[in-house]
């Protein structure tokens, strides 16, 4: 007889744990969810398409990202599965109240969003400078310190350090907080603020106003290096599942037979002669040999009742939960006010006097991370965490609650008691939150509940895949070590060997700048690796004489050589086209663009091209104008510079529509002031109404609180184009 196995929670640890089971005709698992659909915080969700809502597509809401160093195992799984991963991309923003304040992480020139900030006086600028100039002295520092602190746990093979007490094995920075940390060593409250912060509320998506200032340094540190955080310009890619996470669930359960869904347990007996009873919400009874509980732990404890062990309840009782409230939504109004500043990842908080804990919330730009999002087809697609502010209620696709566990030192003693409790009285306990909390960790722990009752899994199983942070690694049961786990040593000599030159050397493969450079900049720090092409300029010095100690002179160079190149490419604008549909804009667009006309389709999403002209860098956004889409036009209204609406000369019948469209635009608050050009387009048809008789029809002159300007043209014929476009450049020039 098989052994009968119940395994309660199908996240990913109680899917892994099942998967591995359900191969082994020694076990015969039966998988339980109380949810009405596989994978927990694995959570696919289908959204309508905007040219057709029957046509839908998949986004995440739940876990989303992962990476080839930090998910061995997951990797693993997915290319047994033959689940494809897509490139993703981790950049961050963080916009402070209401975009009073904004940096993104993406490039030099989104860090500097919003100009006022490069100015060293501003209302920011002083800050902003500051915490350009720590983030690189924090990325030099945390590398070291994060090597160091590998020096003392493991030899050069990655090994844990044979004949080493635990506390020689510490690093000196093991008990600081972040907040002691980083007063300790001189960092500006303004990178504090606006930096570490976030970044940690950020990957641990708990509220800033918990637990930072008492969070482990080093866990920040090893995280940051681990996931390769602590690089500005070339970062490794992070992956998403393609076609989002709920298909390697589909591929998991095409091997497991027995899943019962809506089918929540709600106790589970043990009994005298060592089974189990399991009881679900219908008053279902039935007996098992062994429980894997893949639930959280406050779940797990509920489950056992009164027979959880004291041992138990103190260990799983110490890990608490956060609930957050998760909003999938179209509502620009939750990202950072300058679309320059937008990132794959959003911070956004506020601060309502100085003595109120900021409220902070995140926003996932799915587009951007998940790559068959298409904003084209889709239009703009956002996940916000815990919303500032609520989105707006005909732009919402769906909210979910999921629960986080909490990183707090009670946390990682009770992680490091766990296996006091593990597969005693027949149960064993898996999740998330027995490491990290994240996915990788879910994965491990499922795939070692499983290996624990004997199972064997297809591929070597790492521990700490997630990799210890502030924690001394966790040596392996000599029954996991039998089944081939291992302590998950890939990364750790890898790092070490991690010096600027060898970082250097990998980039220089890949880097045509750095090819090009000459072996004195093989001795910069690997963190400036965007700044390597540009030359070096004089006035570095004054600002080196304000921080000696911390940051190479070679890369304050390579900094304001970037902002001078900044500034040089500060002439790039931006042109909005909206007109109604069949206006004529792609064909305009096209035009610019010296692209071929004559086979244009109604935009469904958007177009945007990039057009030199004039000494301005333009790029102009040209929106559908199908009524189902206008709804969707103000979400590209912010940073505009110049708005083009585009009218179809020869549709008399549709005068009056496009006239209340351009007025309604131009009552936009984010359009307020932006010069306005009115293309009179088709001219080439015969029966065109003229320029003059379009503005008296449309009231133009009654426009005082901008510029603006009609100009008949022919997308066909291209007259009038350049006339117009020279305006829309001289109101560039003005400003
Ligand atoms: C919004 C969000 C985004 C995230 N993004 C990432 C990411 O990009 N990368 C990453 O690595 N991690 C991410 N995480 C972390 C994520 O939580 C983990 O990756 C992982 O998915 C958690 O898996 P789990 O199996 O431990 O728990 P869960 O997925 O929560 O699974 C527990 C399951 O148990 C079920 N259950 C509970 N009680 C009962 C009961 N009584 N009977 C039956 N079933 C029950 C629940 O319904 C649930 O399905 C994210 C988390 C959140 C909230
Ligand atoms: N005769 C003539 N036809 C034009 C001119 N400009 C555009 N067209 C035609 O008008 C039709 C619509 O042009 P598009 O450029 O697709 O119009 P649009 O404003 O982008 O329309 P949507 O994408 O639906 O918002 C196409 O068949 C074009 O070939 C023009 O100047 N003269
Ligand atoms: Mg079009």
């Amino acid at each position: 007889m098989p052994t009968r196995v119940a395994i309660i929670g199908s996240g990913i640890s109680g899917l892994s744990a099942a998967w591995l089971l359900s191969k082994d005709p020694s076990f015969s698992p039966t998988l339980y969810e109380s949810g009405s659909y596989p994978g927990g915080h694995t959570h696919t969700v289908d959204i309508p398409t905007l040219s057709d809502p029957t046509k839908t597509v998949p986004v995440d809401t739940g876990f989303i990202v992962c990476n080839p160093v930090t998910y061995p195992n997951f990797l693993a799984l997915l290319k047994e599965l033959q689940v494809p991963l897509a490139i993703t991309d981790m950049s961050f923003s963080v916009s402070r109240n209401g975009g009073e304040f904004e940096w993104c992480g993406d490039n030099i020139d989104t860090v500097f969003a919003q100009r006022r900030n490069l100015m060293p006086f501003g209302q920011n600028g002083g800050g902003m400078w500051r915490m350009i100039l720590d983030v690189i002295r924090f990325h030099n520092e945390a590398k070291r310190i994060a090597v160091e602190a590998d020096r003392l746990a493991f030899d050069d093979e990655g090994r844990v350090r044979a004949g080493t007490t635990p506390q020689e094995r510490e690093h000196p920075f093991a008990t600081l907080t972040l907040a002691e940390f980083f007063k300790q060593r001189n960092y500006s409250s303004f990178f504090y603020e606006n930096y570490i912060v976030p970044m940690t509320a950020a990957i641990w998506s708990t509220p800033a106003d918990m637990t930072f200032d008492k969070f482990p340094v080093l866990t920040l540190l090893r995280f940051m290096r681990n996931h390769q955080l602590l690089q500005i310009g070339r970062r490794p890619k992070w992956r998403t599942v393609v076609d989002g996470s709920r298909t390697y669930v589909t591929k998991i359960l095409e091997n497991v037979t027995d899943v019962r869904l809506n089918t929540a347990v709600v106790s589970v007996e043990r009994q005298k002669d060592g089974k189990l009873v399991v009881v679900d919400a219908s008053g279902n009874r039935e007996t098992y040999d062994h429980v894997i509980l893949a639930t959280h732990t406050d779940q797990a404890l509920k489950i056992l009742g009164e027979s959880a062990t004291s041992e138990e309840r103190k260990i799983l009782g110490a890990i608490k939960y956060l609930k957050n409230r998760l909003v999938l939504h179209r509502d620009p109004e939750l990202m950072p006010k300058s679309r320059k500043a937008w990132a794959a990842w959003n911070y956004l908080t506020r601060t309502k006097s100085e003595t109120e804990s900021p409220t902070v919330c995140l926003t996932y730009w799915m587009n951007r991370l998940q790559p068959f999002v298409k904003e084209a087809e889709c239009g703009p697609v956002f996940a916000t965490l815990n919303p500032l502010i609520e989105p707006r209620s005909d732009m919402v696709f769906g909210e979910w609650e999921y629960e986080h566990p909490l990183y707090a030192p009670q946390t990682i003693s009770a992680q490091d008691k766990l296996q006091e409790i593990q597969n005693k009285n027949g149960v064993t306990f898996c999740g998330a939150w027995t490491n990290y909390g994240f996915h990788e960790d879910g994965l491990t722990s499922g795939l070692l509940a499983s290996i624990s009752l004997g199972a064997t899994c297809p591929f070597p199983v790492h521990l700490n895949g997630g990799f210890p942070t502030e924690r001394l690694p966790i040596v392996p049961p000599s029954w996991a070590t039998e089944k081939g786990v291992t302590i998950y040593t890939h990364a750790k000599p890898k790092y070490i060997e991690h010096t600027p030159e060898a970082v250097l050397k990998a980039q220089r493969r890949s880097d045509p700048i750095l090819e090009a450079l000459g072996p004195r900049d093989a001795r910069l720090p690997p963190t400036v690796s965007i700044a390597y092409g540009r030359r070096p300029v004089r006035d570095a010095t004054i600002l080196q004489q304000r921080y000696p100690d911390s940051i190479p002179s070679t890369t304050i160079r390579g900094l304001l050589s970037l902002l001078r190149k900044l500034k040089r490419t500060d002439r790039e604008i931006r042109v909005l086209l909206l007109g109604l549909d069949n206006a004529g804009k792609t064909s305009i667009l096209k035009r610019l663009a010296s692209e071929d006309i004559t086979e244009i389709k109604p935009t469904q999403g958007f177009n945007i091209k990039s057009v030199q002209q004039e000494g301005f860098k333009m790029n102009v956004w040209d929106i559908g104008g199908q009524k189902s889409i206008r709804p969707y036009w103000r979400n590209y209204f912010e940073s505009t510079d110049v708005l083009i609406y585009i009218i179809d000369s020869a549709d008399k019948r549709r005068l009056e529509e496009t006239g209340e469209e351009l007025h309604n635009l131009l009552e936009e608050n984010k359009l307020a002031g932006v010069p306005v050009l009115v293309f009179a387009n088709k001219q080439d048809l015969i029966n065109a109404l003229p320029g003059h008789e379009i503005a008296t029809g449309l009231n133009l002159n009654a426009i005082r609180d901008r510029q603006w300007q009609i100009q008949p043209c022919s997308a066909k014929t291209g007259e009038g184009i350049e006339e117009g476009m020279q305006w829309a450049m001289q109101c560039c020039n003005k400003k």
